[in-house]
């Protein structure tokens, strides 16, 4: 009987959520993004007991977004926690744009009660089934794993499911630590591989012997923090190189070998390519004609095994981490030195279209009237931004004509649509991007320039920004629709046609066209951040300098532009719903 006393009296009961957050903490694990609900209100509390900053975000999806862009601008993920059911489907979107781009996340789920299961609980959703291939235990996370999936090989998504009854449980704590809860050191940062020497020599043989050769450089060169080793490869080389869209910043865009202006040229004609943490996918056209050479050989360096050989077959496959393979080719280069000649005919070639694009670009971002149009306002933004900060972006011609006017100088500075083309990543992404800067020594702007459609899609997301005053500047292109809308004028013509306040309505509003002039500014207003209603190029460069000076709070910069403005002089035209075109 004594000794069952004693027992009593030493032992401590620990929840489960607290055995949640003490493992996360113990993983490092700096960032929660969610929102709370039962059962998981006291994951939240607990992780906020421990010192993890839980950030409360107003949709899963955005949370999903948030700190999937924390795991990839730090290399360690964050968690997003979100309830059953509802919760969690919110969340998957995040997870797919998680796994898509290969960024880590760790998304926690709480679940009915066990005994619940399969009655019709509340929230009750067979979510274990829905994420089979990422599906993880609550022991699965105290002992580390569930970082380590998320973080080794090709980062991707990873899901613990939690349930009801399990959060509240209570144990004894001597027990926890006696057992293997408690004994996984926090997980090291991943093993980093090599490519076999022989592709290596191979390689280097055959980048030797090319007339054409050029760089691409993926996100995945960003993400492996490659950036010092693919800065010498290409300088000593004296290779042209050029950006995917997140591959940008990992050299300077303005850099004297980048050829993002040239940038069909460049695919088209290159006869060795170089491909550095990039997928042929979508994005560079699968790698085939008509817009790559059908005899391109491309040199294939990525973490993932699987990867090689998708779609085209390569003719070296370098399997390993980016920056040590470019360590690998550095190695040879240093030792047998070899530099392409830049009087080249390539050379002259690209150079030649890159001053004839960059000429018509200036023409157009030189139109001062009013509606502007998009290159007019990257043209003033552009001038604006300091070099170094971080650019979010999504929408269409937003995006895409914004990703050739604005410079990324640094790497893992520029986050958007991504693989996946997903709108409503941009709030969720500068969120993300803002804390993780607060945390820096020397901190960086976070400028979010998004498409009217594009900002719809998690807006409600200015409140979070304001209440944890996060001074991100949104700068909405507001062109009244998706791709294109239509003017004032146009949409009260219409009305006349059918009352568009009806569902009559429907039946002539262009499925493309928003309400015109939508004062996005005042949303911001109405949490207490800035908002900038901008028609002319004067009330931009003053609206957004005044942005740039003030550091205290969010703002937002509604800039009307021209319902027709559009994309100039495409060279092809495409039906993919982002492009890659744009003149080049
Ligand atoms: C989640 C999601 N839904 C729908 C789409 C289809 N889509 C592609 S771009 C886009 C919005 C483009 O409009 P906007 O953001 O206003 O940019 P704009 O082209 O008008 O500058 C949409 C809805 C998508 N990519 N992702
Ligand atoms: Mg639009």
């Amino acid at each position: 009987a004594l000794s069952t006393e004693v027992e009593a009296v030493n032992m401590e009961e620990i929840t489960g959520a607290q055995i949640i957050a003490e493992a996360l903490k113990a993983q490092n694990v700096e960032y929660m993004f969610g929102i709370v609900g039962v059962p998981v209100i006291e994951v939240a509390m607990a992780v906020q007991g421990v010192g993890i900053k839980y950030v409360g975000m107003r949709n899963e999806q955005a949370a999903c977004y948030a700190a999937s862009a924390v795991g990839y601008l730090t290399g360690r993920p964050a968690v997003c926690l979100v309830v059953s059911g509802p919760g969690l489907i919110h969340a998957l979107g995040g997870m797919a744009n998680a796994n898509m781009n290969c960024w880590p996340v760790v998304v926690i789920g709480g679940s009915s009660d066990q005994n619940q299961e399969t009655m019709g609980a509340f929230q009750e959703f067979p979510q274990v089934y829905a994420l089979l291939g990422s599906l993880l235990s609550v022991m699965d996370c105290a002992r580390a794993q569930a970082v380590r999936s998320s973080i080794y090989g090709r980062p991707g998504a990873c899901y613990v499911d939690v349930s009801g009854d399990m959060v509240t449980a209570r144990v004894d704590r001597a027990r926890v630590r006696s057992g293997f809860l408690f004994s996984a050191p926090c997980c090291p940062p991943p093993p980093v591989s090599l490519a076999h020497p022989k592709a290596v020599t191979e390689a280097v043989a055959m980048l030797k012997t090319s007339k054409q050769p050029l760089v691409i450089v993926g996100k995945g060169a960003a993400y492996s923090r490659a950036e010092d080793e693919v800065q010498e490869l290409v300088e000593l080389c004296g290779l042209p190189f050029l950006p995917t869209p997140m591959g940008k910043g990992v050299l300077p865009d303005d850099h004297p070998q980048c050829v993002a202006a040239a940038r069909s040229r460049a695919l088209l004609q290159a006869d060795v390519v170089v491909l550095l943490g990039a997928r042929l996918n979508w994005i560079l056209h699968f790698g085939l004609p008509p817009r790559f050479n059908p005899q391109v050989k491309v040199i294939q360096v990525d973490i993932c095994a699987e990867e090689l050989g998708n779609n085209v077959k390569p003719a070296v496959a370098l399997l390993g981490d980016i920056r040590n393979v470019v360590s690998q080719l550095l190695g040879c280069f240093r030792k047998d030195a070899w530099r392409y000649q830049s009087d080249t005919m390539w050379w002259r070639s690209l150079k030649e279209k890159m001053n004839a694009n960059e000429r018509m670009s200036k023409a157009l971002a030189a139109h001062s009237s009013v509606p502007m149009n998009y290159y007019t306002v990257f043209h003033h933004i552009a001038e604006l931004l300091p070099h170094d900060c971080i650019i979010v972006s999504e929408g269409a011609n937003t995006m895409d004509i914004g990703r050739t006017m604005l410079y990324n100088r640094l790497p893992r500075h520029r986050l958007d649509a991504g693989t996946f083309g997903t709108m409503g990543v941009g709030l969720g992404f500068a969120i993300a991007a803002a804390l993780v800067e607060s945390g820096r020594k020397t901190c960086q702007r976070v400028v979010c320039v998004e498409g009217d459609s594009a900002f719809g899609f998690s807006g409600m997301e200015v409140e979070t920004m304001c209440r944890y005053k996060l001074p991100v500047i949104i700068i909405v292109v507001n062109n009244n629709g998706i791709y294109s809308g239509v003017d004032p004028h146009t949409w009260d013509e219409l009305g006349k046609m059918g009352d568009l306040t009806t569902i009559v309505g429907c039946v002539v509003a262009p499925p493309v066209t928003l309400l015109p002039e939508a004062r996005y500014d005042q949303v911001m207003a109405a949490f207490g951040g800035q908002g900038f209603f901008v028609r002319t190029p004067q009330e931009l460069r003053s609206a957004l300098q005044l942005c740039l000076d003030d550091w205290e709070r969010p703002s937002l910069l509604n800039v009307l532009i021209d319902p027709a403005s559009d994309r100039k002089q495409q060279v092809v035209s495409t039906l993919i719903p982002f492009s890659f075109n744009i003149w080049f």
